[in-house]
């Protein structure tokens, strides 16, 4: 069942005397306000300056930043720790094409954002006037919704549908406006968008999960980041706890449940918790809440095939798109998993009233997270110089403050964080999801730190990544934004290098990098920066820039011998050549 309701501003909006006169600038500006939007990153451009000429007025703090990738990445930041749409603009032609990246990454984060993409003029479409290129094409598969607005008139109409629908479909919508339809006057009404409320899925199959559920030997619940997005931690956690069924977390999501809970087993995927892989290896019945059961989220690791192949599996998604996608499933729910965990606790509860805490659940999982512990830790153990990534992961783990939020990037030593991470509430780990680009991690945290002011903001980004994230140190400066960004400094593109370890025979092409120093260019940016060498200033180091209040680079040099397992050993394969030039490198 779906419902529709205004949001909590609409009540008082919609008491507003109908159309009044106004310009499609302010009709634009108008439309972001009554939506709640308070930050709008971009680059400055004269296709919509007459809008941004509004945005003090509007009270919309514009967020100026060093490129249009970033600022995409911004809005991620922002949308994801407030789960609300988020809001991105830039010049037509390349500071769209700039921002293709961005919105890729925002759309395998489910990330609600709108994406305005101001355009060539109306009368120039075709001419090859300036700047332009067709600009829905390049963001067709990668958006949600896209409307380019067709007349002047429609612009709060069309930008209002696209906020309704960034939201009910969690991602990224586009709204493309010639940027001669900015200028002009009509009369518009301006209130907010409606949000779609959905309901637990259908009764019957509430039911028959309650039924399969009661009747299950094992059950274990994967928490998937649509118990993150639709807030539904208490009701996982408490259907968790009148199972006692553990609880893993799905790749990437270590905050979709808090890792003291005693059901918690941690996360699930590459670098995972082994306690959560040998756990749902013994499930009969998996409960996957908010989770598309993504590929890469199930493979192998650390030797084990842990998903258990003859499971019956109860899949609940908003998404109806994703059921089944991955695994056969005995039955997929398409509701939100905030209602549907009520729902099916509330069957649970009728049909098992008497039912107690099964100790025995409880006790095999306290040990299996307890054997995890000590392995963790052997392994994170190394002292000495150059640090040892591990060893570096585990102890800025410890230091960070128990409310961080965290971001990551893509690369060996950012992946094998995820042994590491842990959280106790929702919207903390902002990864760089499915799309998996290097550079997400530092422009995601600035967007989160403006979302959140409140709590402290840690990027961990590899020293590759980092050539591409640098520049908008600049941003923090100017903007005064004060994230931490630890540089996991090894001296080389370590998890693409690890692949020619193991598959090229260590034919290093392209893999070594010689950096400068990156704290240095950080001061000189206007941002402390730090280098850290021994594994014993690290924690200090944190704390104080943390303390400090100001943009801060850790540049902390690690052992570039110490590698994780390749990411993408399922992909690879060892190589064969037949021509006479290529034959001395054969495998
Ligand atoms: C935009 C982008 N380019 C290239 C890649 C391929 N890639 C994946 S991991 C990686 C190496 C990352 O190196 P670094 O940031 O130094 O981290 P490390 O692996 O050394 O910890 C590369 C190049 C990618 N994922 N994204
Ligand atoms: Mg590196």
């Amino acid at each position: 069942m779906v419902q529709t309701k205004p949001n909590g501003a609409a009540q008082a909006e919609t008491q507003r005397s109908g159309p009044v006169r106004m310009t499609p600038s302010e009709a634009f500006v108008e439309t972001l306000r009554v939506e709640g939007v308070t930050f709008v990153p971009g680059i400055v451009g004269s296709a919509y300056m007459d809008a941004l000429d509004l945005f003090p007025a509007a009270g919309i703090r514009f967020v100026s930043v060093a490129h249009e990738q970033n600022a995409v990445h911004m809005a991620d930041g922002l949308g994801r720790v407030s789960g609300k749409p988020s809001v991105v603009i830039a010049q037509n032609g390349p500071g769209i094409t700039n921002f293709v990246t961005g919105v890729a990454a925002a759309y395998w984060a489910h990330t609600p954002m709108v994406v305005v993409t101001p355009a060539v003029g109306s009368l120039g479409v075709g001419l090859g006037g300036f700047q332009e290129t067709e600009q829905l094409p390049i963001f067709s598969r990668i958006t949600k919704w896209q409307v380019a607005v067709n007349r002047p008139e429609r612009m709060a109409e069309l930008l209002r549908r696209a906020f309704y629908i960034a939201k009910a479909e969690l991602g990224p919508v586009q709204v493309d406006i010639p940027r001669d339809y900015f200028y002009g006057d009509f009369f518009s009404e301006i209130y907010p968008s409606l949000t779609l409320e959905r309901g637990p899925g259908n009764r019957d199959q509430i039911a028959a999960a309650a039924e399969t559920l009661a009747n299950a030997r094992y059950p274990v619940v994967l928490a998937g980041g649509g118990v993150v997005a639709g807030d539904a931690l208490a009701e996982t956690r408490e259907l968790a706890e009148f199972l006692t069924a553990p609880v893993a977390c799905s790749y990437l999501h270590n905050d979709s449940f808090p890792y003291d809970h005693e059901l918690a087993v941690g996360p699930l995927g590459y670098q995972g918790s082994r306690a959560a892989m040998e756990t749902i290896a013994l499930a009969d019945v998996v409960l996957a809440l908010g989770s598309r059961l993504g590929p890469f989220g199930t493979l192998p690791q650390y030797g084990l095939e842990y998903w258990p192949p003859n499971a019956r599996i109860i899949q609940v998604d908003a998404d109806h798109r994703v059921l089944g996608l991955t695994k056969r499933i005995e039955l997929g729910i398409c509701g939100d998993a905030k209602q549907t965990a009520r729902a099916i606790l509330e069957r649970l509860r009728a049909l098992a009233p008497g039912r107690v805490r099964n100790t025995a659940t409880i006790r095999d999982i306290t040990q299996r997270r307890e054997a995890w512990r000590v392995e963790l830790a052997a392994l994170s153990s190394k002292a000495g110089t150059p640090i040892s990534p591990r060893h570096a992961l585990k102890t800025v783990a410890e230091a960070l403050p128990d409310n961080a939020i965290v971001t990551t990037d893509i690369g060996n030593i950012s992946s094998v964080a995820n042994s590491y991470l842990r959280f106790k509430d929702p919207r903390r780990f902002l990864a760089a999801m499915s799309f998996g680009n290097c550079g997400y991690s530092y422009p995601t945290a600035l967007g989160a730190k403006l979302g959140r002011p409140d709590l402290p903001v840690v990027a961990y980004i590899g020293d590759g990544a980092w050539g591409m994230s640098l520049a908008e140190v600049m941003t923090a400066v100017r903007e005064n934004i004060p994230v931490v960004a630890i540089v996991w400094n090894n001296n080389q593109w370590g998890a693409e290098k690890k692949n020619q370890i193991d598959f090229y025979e260590n034919r290093f092409l392209g893999a070594n990098l010689q950096n400068p120093d990156f704290a240095g260019i950080a001061r000189e940016m206007g941002a402390n920066g730090y280098t850290i060498e021994r594994a014993s200033e690290i924690a200090g180091t944190l704390r104080e820039a943390l303390a400090s209040g100001r943009p801060s680079v850790i540049n902390l040099l690690v052992d570039s011998e110490e590698l994780g397992d390749p990411f993408r050993r399922d992909a690879l394969k060892k190589p064969q050549r037949f021509l006479e030039r290529y034959a001395h490198l054969n495998a």
